[in-house]
This record gives C-alpha cells, sequence and structure tokens, in this order.
C-alpha cells in the first residue's frame, strides 16, 4: 500500500504557478454513496469554487467536473445494492452517476477534446463518502496518468491517516486553507448557473480564526451572482454566532437597502437566543424564506448535553413571529435536532422533539455523525470512576472502524446506547408526523385546540386504549380465521 505525500498549500502553489505559461488544472467533485441525499441542492464543492476564485490571478486554465451538480430537480442516481439492515431492506445509491460508464463519458464531456490536465484537484464534502473518492482517483489516474492528484476537504482533514493509506491520491492537503476562505466561490465553470449557491458570512484569518467578511463584499457577491442567475444564497457557515449578531443585521440591512431580490436559507447556523427583534425583523426584511434553527450541543456536559433551553427557543420565536410577522406552523422556520448522539437518552430526545414542534412549529432531526479528530475531544459517557474508561471510542474502535460506518443515517451508535435501529425509525416517524401540514399548517399536539386537548386526554387517561376495550375489537386477524372456520 503506497501512503500519499502530505503537502501544505503553500507547497501546492509553486506547481501551479510560474511552470509553465499556462496551467491546465482539473478540479473534481466526486459522485457519493449512500442511502439518501437530503439537502443534495445545498451540496457544493466550496473549497474548489474558492480556489478557483484564488487562482484567477495566475496563469491558469481549469476545468470542473462536479458530480453532484444539476439544473433538475433531483440529482442522478443509480442503486449500487440493497442492504439488510435491522429487518429492513434499505437502498444505497450512488449519486452523481447513472452507470459506471457515465464517469469517465462525465469528465471527457466536461473537458473536451485534446485537454489533458496538468495537475488534478479533488474535494471530498463528507468522510464517509471515501471510497467514491477512492474510485475517483483511480478513474483520474487511469485517464491522466502523467498528473498529480492533490487531495482536500473534509475526507482528507477529519480521516487524514486513512486518507494517505486508502485514497490513492498522491499528495494530500489537509485542513482549512485561510488563505483561500476570503475568496468567493467562483461559479463561471458551471455550463449554467446554479440556481442555488453557498454563501459565507465569515472567513479565517492566518490564524485559522473566523473574521466576518467585509460586509460590502458579501453584498458584491450576493449582486453579482444574481446577475448570473442564482435564486438562492444558503449560508454555509457553522454559525453565525451572537457576538456577530450587530454585524448580520447590519449585512441584511445593506441587502434590504440594495433592493437586492432573492431568497436566502439558515440551514441551521443560527441559533434561537441570537434572534432578537432587530435582527428578526431585517431577516423578514431581506428575504429569508428557510430558518432552521441552530441545534447547540455541549458533549462535555454531564447530563442533558441540549445546550438551549426552551425559554430561549420561545423567546426567538416570538421575535420572528410577533416582531417580523413570520408566519407559524408552515415549515419556514424548525427546529434542528440532534439524535443519535452516543449514549443518548431517547426520552429526553422525544421531549425535545415534541416540546420544540410545539415551540417552533416544525422539527428537522439531524442525525449524528461522529467525527474522529473533532468529536474525541469530547467526554461522551466517560466514566471518571473506571479511571476515564470510554466505552464510545472502545465501540468505535471495536465496531465502526472504518468511516462510511460512521454514516449516521443508520444511527450506528444504536445498540450501544441501548436501542433498536427500528427506535429511530420510530422516532423519524413521529418527526415527520409533527412537522407534516394539512391545508398549510402543521398540527400542535400540545396546544389549546379541542382536538389536541381531547388528543391528550385520551393519551393521558388511555381512553382509546385498544388492551381496555379488546372485547370490543375486532382484529382483521379474527375476522379472516372466522371466514376460513366458515
Ligand atoms: C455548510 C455545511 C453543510 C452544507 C453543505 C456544505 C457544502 N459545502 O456542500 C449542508 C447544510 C447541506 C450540510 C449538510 C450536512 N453536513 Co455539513 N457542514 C457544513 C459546515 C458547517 C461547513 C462546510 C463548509 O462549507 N466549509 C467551508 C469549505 C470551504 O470548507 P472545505 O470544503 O473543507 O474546504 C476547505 C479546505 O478543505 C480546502 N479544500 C477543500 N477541497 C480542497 C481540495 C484541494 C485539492 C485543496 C488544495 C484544498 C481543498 O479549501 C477550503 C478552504 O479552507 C461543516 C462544519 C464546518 N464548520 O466546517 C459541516 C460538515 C462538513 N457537515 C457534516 C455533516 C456530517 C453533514 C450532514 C451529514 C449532517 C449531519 N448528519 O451531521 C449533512 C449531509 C446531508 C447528506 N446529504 O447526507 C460534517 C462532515 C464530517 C465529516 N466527517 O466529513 C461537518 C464537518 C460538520 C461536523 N462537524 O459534523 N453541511
Amino acid at each position: 500500500m503506497i501512503s500519499s505525500k502530505v503537502v501544505e498549500f503553500e507547497k501546492l502553489l509553486p506547481k501551479v504557478i510560474g511552470q509553465k505559461d499556462i496551467i491546465k488544472i482539473l478540479m473534481v467533485n466526486p459522485f457519493v454513496s449512500d442511502y439518501r441525499l437530503p439537502w443534495f441542492q445545498w451540496h457544493q464543492p466550496a473549497g474548489l469554487l474558492q480556489l478557483v476564485s484564488f487562482l484567477r490571478k495566475y496563469s491558469v486554465d481549469i476545468k470542473l467536473v462536479d458530480f453532484l451538480n444539476t439544473t433538475d430537480k433531483q440529482v442522478v442516481r443509480r442503486k449500487s445494492a440493497t442492504i439488510l439492515y435491522s429487518g429492513y431492506a434499505i437502498p444505497f445509491w450512488r449519486f452523481g452517476i447513472s452507470s459506471e460508464q457515465d464517469a469517465k463519458s462525465k469528465i471527457k464531456k466536461q473537458i473536451g477534446k485534446d485537454w489533458t490536465p496538468d495537475i488534478i484537484l479533488v474535494t471530498s464534502l463528507n468522510s464517509i463518502w471515501w471510497e467514491d473518492v477512492k474510485e475517483t482517483i483511480e478513474l483520474l489516474k487511469v485517464m491522466f496518468p502523467d498528473a498529480p492528484v492533490y487531495l482536500g476537504g473534509q475526507y482528507a482533514t477529519y480521516e487524514f491517516e486513512h486518507a494517505q493509506k486508502h485514497s490513492g491520491t498522491d499528495f494530500i492537503v489537509s485542513g482549512t486553507v485561510p488563505e483561500i476562505t476570503k475568496h468567493t466561490l467562483d461559479l463561471s465553470l458551471y455550463d449554467t448557473a446554479p440556481k442555488t449557491t453557498g454563501l459565507y458570512f465569515y472567513s479565517l484569518d492566518r490564524k485559522g480564526s473566523k473574521i466576518v467578511r467585509p460586509l460590502e463584499d458579501i453584498l458584491g457577491e450576493i449582486k453579482s451572482k444574481i446577475s448570473i442567475g442564482v435564486l438562492e444564497f444558503a449560508f454555509f457557515d457553522g454559525e453565525i454566532e451572537s457576538k456577530d449578531a450587530a454585524a448580520f443585521t447590519e449585512l441584511l440591512d445593506l441587502v434590504i437597502k440594495a433592493k437586492v431580490k432573492t431568497k436566502f436559507v439558515l440551514p441551521g447556523n443560527l441559533s434561537a437566543g441570537t434572534i432578537n427583534k432587530k435582527l428578526a425583523g431585517k431577516l423578514k426584511s431581506a428575504g429569508f424564506n428557510k430558518i432552521y434553527l441552530h441545534c447547540n450541543l455541549d458533549f462535555n456536559a454531564k447530563g442533558d448535553y441540549f445546550v438551549d433551553d426552551l425559554e430561549t427557543y420561545k423567546k426567538g420565536m416570538r421575535h420572528l413571529i410577533d416582531d417580523a410577522e413570520y408566519k407559524f406552523r408552515i415549515d419556514d422556520i424548525a427546529a434542528m435536532v440532534v439524535t443519535g448522539v452516543p449514549l443518548e437518552n431517547l426520552e429526553t430526545v422525544t421531549r425535545r422533539l415534541v416540546n420544540l414542534s410545539h415551540i417552533v412549529g416544525s422539527v428537522i432531526p439531524v442525525a449524528f455523525q461522529y467525527v474522529p479528530k473533532l468529536h474525541d475531544k469530547f467526554s461522551f459517557g466517560v466514566d471518571a470512576g473506571k479511571n476515564g474508561h470510554n466505552p464510545v471510542r472502545k465501540y468505535i474502535h471495536k465496531e465502526l472502524n472504518s468511516p462510511e460506518k460512521l454514516n449516521s443515517k443508520l444511527y450506528p451508535f444504536a445498540k450501544l446506547s441501548g436501542y433498536e435501529f427500528e427506535d429511530y425509525v420510530e422516532l423519524t416517524r413521529l418527526a415527520t408526523l409533527l412537522s407534516s401540514k394539512y391545508r398549510g399548517s402543521t398540527f400542535d399536539f400540545l396546544g389549546d385546540g379541542f382536538v389536541a386537548k381531547k388528543f391528550r386526554e385520551s393519551v393521558r387517561t388511555k381512553g382509546w386504549d385498544p388492551f381496555k376495550e379488546s372485547k370490543d375489537i375486532v382484529f382483521i386477524n379474527d375476522l379472516m380465521a372466522k371466514e376460513r372456520e366458515k
């Protein structure tokens, strides 16, 4: 097994600059294999697109192959297997290609005839998709044997040693590259401008700390992207921190004053506690039509690790509804709730889902994905009484010892936490029920309406207990048995 070399971004640069008159660079965002690809429209190889902006000042000829890009409502996919898991047959898809040959033809079509790259840059948006990264690199190496391959992104960052051993890349650029984060995502290499794109409020300084980007730059970026056909902007920052609420409000003010007409999305980057009266009003006027509230977790907490209490959500929602006239229960505002955390208490999670659906109107369960190098700093389940015995790390070592096994969609920690996969399927069903709409709005199980009260009463008094009235209930099996007797 050949191990890939690790390079720093600064060392990659000389390869790109000054070697030839024009250096040809092929950038690739691989296809991905997964059970589902929710939010596919918000997946974008942000790192590569920032690199395109950054490299513009040099003599470069760049081509991009983004397997996840599509102008259709759905990304192409091909079923590659059906996994039998805890009594369920779950299809496993390959998103981004319709057949094995498709990958090669897509690359060829995208780069055109007589164009051979001098260097290839590959990204990865999630380390659990490493097998696709590996396959993409294999294919690229067959197609362009002379071009060195550089791998960056999440796989190279969070599963760095694994990527060194298994990805087949020549070089790895691990971690963030601060100097490119102030650059916009360059969309000019797409045949048609994507309808939706990622947007950053922050960039990173030299030390890697977050700094708010100049607001005029962000506004300029929004305007220029609208002019090429972008219809929606999704903020890609991990979290817009409450200390920066004023600067964020100022940005929205600029957007409003510039009369920019577009849609904005916050897919989990604003906490309920950050929302104040002024910010709420500006969010509404600037065109934020999807606000998914961030789920703050403290994995070093003893016991309940959900940071924001229900009161915080109530306050935030009051601002959105009373001060900004957002409509309630139509699911443009939702609370994200992380589930599947090792050693979690599903009773706490269920209670939180129901309570937050009452307060926020809709809930989105987000399946927890354990990220090595990040989550191993936390003390999940560490038992100080047993000299720091850590059942989570032991479990990962034994049962989840390859990146793809950490795929959150299968709730890999269920067994460790004492639950079945079925319990998580039920939890997801509950969340779906809590957020499903009839005549445009969701049902409030904890509401003051007659039906909600009766429903709760029946649960409390076991008014509809099927066992209590079992004599009167005829089950279909009994009916069939009687038919057979006849
Ligand atoms: C925005 C975001 C999203 C967006 C999509 C982002 C995108 N780019 O497409 C949305 C909201 C859709 C999303 C969804 C999910 N996400 Co997300 N997301 C993020 C977040 C907050 C920021 C990602 C980002 O844009 N970073 C900035 C970009 C520019 O960084 P980058 O791609 O790494 O690139 C940098 C370098 O790596 C480098 N680079 C990149 N490629 C290359 C290539 C070369 C050759 C070179 C030289 C350099 C280079 O350049 C960049 C500059 O620094 C991160 C957390 C974080 N703060 O990083 C999580 C994160 C990436 N998400 C994660 C996860 C798990 C998910 C979900 C599965 C949800 C979940 N269950 O937790 C879903 C996926 C749903 C699905 N389909 O399965 C994990 C991934 C962990 C892992 N092991 O890979 C992260 C790290 C969060 C976490 N800590 O758990 N996410």
